[in-house]
């Protein structure tokens, strides 16, 4: 008689376990942070939470989630999209150091974006090779 529950049970357990699993996987998070530094080989980079810097970042996120960029860089960075569903950009000019763009994905679609490097703040600066051009790739599903 215990049999008869415990089984039923235990399946419907598995069941959702697999069911929460394969949508976690599905779908990233709500929220990615991004953030953008100078260096001296390429002039900037930029990292998504607190990972690896780079040049070119992808990120995946659920539909609804949004993106922060902090530029800490020594020049302003123009946020600007260059494919995929038109999102709505308010203040992509990140003029001055720490500061904030926000981007809301309320659709699934592939994003890409790009910033525009302007002028170092301040005379002096040295870098090494080419100016990196900063790239990011959103996937929302
Ligand atoms: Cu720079």
């Amino acid at each position: 008689m215990t049999r008869t529950r415990t089984i039923p049970f235990l399946a419907a357990t598995v069941l959702a376990a697999i069911v929460a699993g394969a949508a976690a996987a599905a779908t990233g998070p709500s929220h990615a942070s991004l953030v953008i530094r100078h260096q001296t080989r390429g002039c900037h980079s930029w990292a998504v939470n607190g990972g690896a810097f780079a040049p070119a970042q992808s990120i995946a996120l659920k539909t609804g989630a949004t993106i922060t960029i902090t530029n800490n860089d020594v020049m302003p960075h123009l946020l600007v999209q260059t494919s995929g569903p038109k999102v709505a950009l308010t203040r992509p000019a990140m003029n001055h150091m720490s500061a904030i763009t926000r981007v809301s994905f309320p659709h699934k679609g592939v994003y890409v974006f790009m910033t525009k490097a302007g002028e170092d703040y301040m005379a002096g600066v040295k870098t090494v090779g080419e100016d990196n051009v900063l790239r990011l790739k959103v996937t929302v599903a």
